[in-house]
């Protein structure tokens, strides 16, 4: 067996499914970017070779972490609605005050493509440096067709700018833009027929995304999106009892999602319904942080009813300024109580698998995208227990160190 790479003598966290935990003295070998070897040194095939050798010397190495849910994309920021909550008003005040989405909304619209990618790759270049090989980044604050479509173009073109792979929601159900206040109907008519159809028509979209949310949209409106989605083959993704339970996680079911997101507000009764259809429940600590929730997603539930759980950022300017994943581990443990092996599988396995990609990333098989994190750390808990500390040693984004 010949290697383009290999890396050897490490304790690799396969986080394959019913995998063991940590493998010592450990190898893992790229031929054209995927995995072609991975296992103990000592059982390499006989008479290998390899371009290139690479001592990891006793280094921890996982696959590249994964940011699941993100709103990379957008202009401008809201610091002055984080000192208007900090003396003491809500998300929702500063919402119906016409704050929130909407301000981003205004500012995104007023950017062109560029400066939207360019304001992008700065919060991507923190994710890259903790390791995220993969993240997923939504629309949302554009809010009319060419807006929408003018996001997910930027979100493209953070994968031809860097090393890393870019799975993208249309989010055009984010909010109902100011203008179309008194017209929801017309809005939600506007994303079924031209929206939706516009951005699968231009490959933009790898799935479809709402804010099922009072304030938002209502389950109702939220249906007529996912079948618009259905009809044009697109997955979907969904907001849930973020703010207020809704019955968003059995409606996110009901549509087969890939994942159901946030869910501080859900029940028993969404949980059997996301473990029956094989959604993922996707934990965003930094928005219940950020807003000083006092609800937490009921783990408890989740596990008992053989939900997986992911975890990521939420990165946006608004319910969750956070580019850190190694942040958001930390806060899934201290704040939500999943155990490090939870975390772990929650930003690679779990969050591979909330992206449809479990078949190409999120762990260490051979054949899989040889997407690696290397860390200065010989087990898993050291990458979650500094908080501000980062360890990453490289990141190696399909088989090339990047
Ligand atoms: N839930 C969130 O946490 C973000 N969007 C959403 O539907 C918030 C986005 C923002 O406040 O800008
Ligand atoms: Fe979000």
């Amino acid at each position: 067996m010949h290697f383009d790479r290999i890396w050897t003598g490490g304790r690799i966290a396969t986080l394959a499914e019913d995998g063991p935990a940590l493998i010592e003295r450990g190898a893992v070998g790229a031929v054209r970017g995927r995995i072609a070897f991975v296992g103990a040194v000592d059982d390499l095939p006989e008479g290998w070779t390899a371009a290139e050798t690479i001592a990891l010397d006793g280094r921890l190495v996982t696959p590249g972490l994964i940011d699941c849910h993100t709103h990379l994309v957008f202009a401008g920021d809201r610091a002055d609605e984080f000192e208007m909550r900090l003396r003491g008003e809500t998300y929702e005040t500063i919402a119906a005050a016409g704050g929130g989405i909407v301000s981003t909304v205004a500012r995104t619209r007023a950017a062109d493509e560029a400066t939207l990618v360019e304001g992008a790759l700065e919060r991507l270049d923190r994710l890259m440096a903790e390791g995220v090989t993969a993240i997923e980044v939504k629309s949302g604050y554009g809010l009319t067709l060419d807006d929408e479509l003018k996001m997910l173009r930027a979100a493209r073109a953070l994968e031809v700018r860097r090393p890393v792979e870019v799975v993208t929601s249309l989010l055009a159900a984010h909010t109902i833009p100011p203008e179309r206040r008194d017209d929801r109907a017309g809005y939600v008519a506007e994303i079924i027929g031209s929206i939706i159809p516009a951005a699968a028509a231009e490959g933009l979209a790898d799935a479809v995304d709402a804010f099922c949310e009072d304030g938002a949209f209502t389950p109702a409106e939220t249906r007529a999106v996912f079948q618009a989605a259905r009809a044009h083959d697109l997955p979907v993704r969904l907001h849930a009892d973020q703010r207020t339970a809704g019955g968003g996680a059995a409606l996110a079911a009901e549509f087969g999602a890939l994942s159901a997101d946030h869910l501080e507000r859900t029940d028993a009764q969404g949980a059997r319904a996301m473990a029956a259809a094989g959604t993922v429940a996707v934990l965003l600590p930094g928005a219940f942080y950020a807003l000083r929730d006092q609800e937490k997603p009921p783990v408890a539930l989740f596990r008992e009813a053989g939900v997986k759980m992911a975890v990521a950022t939420d990165c946006n300017p608004g319910s969750s300024p956070l580019t850190s994943i190694l942040t958001a581990m930390n806060m899934a443990v201290v704040l939500f109580g999943l155990s490090i092996d939870e975390a772990l599988a929650g930003v690679t396995r779990e969050a591979a698998r909330a992206l449809g990609r479990w078949g190409d990333m999120g762990s260490l098989e051979v054949g899989k995208a040889c997407n690696l994190a290397i860390w200065d750390a010989t087990r898993p808990v050291e990458l979650v227990y500094w908080l501000g500390r980062n360890p990453l040693h490289a990141r190696i984004f399909e088989g090339e160190v990047a």
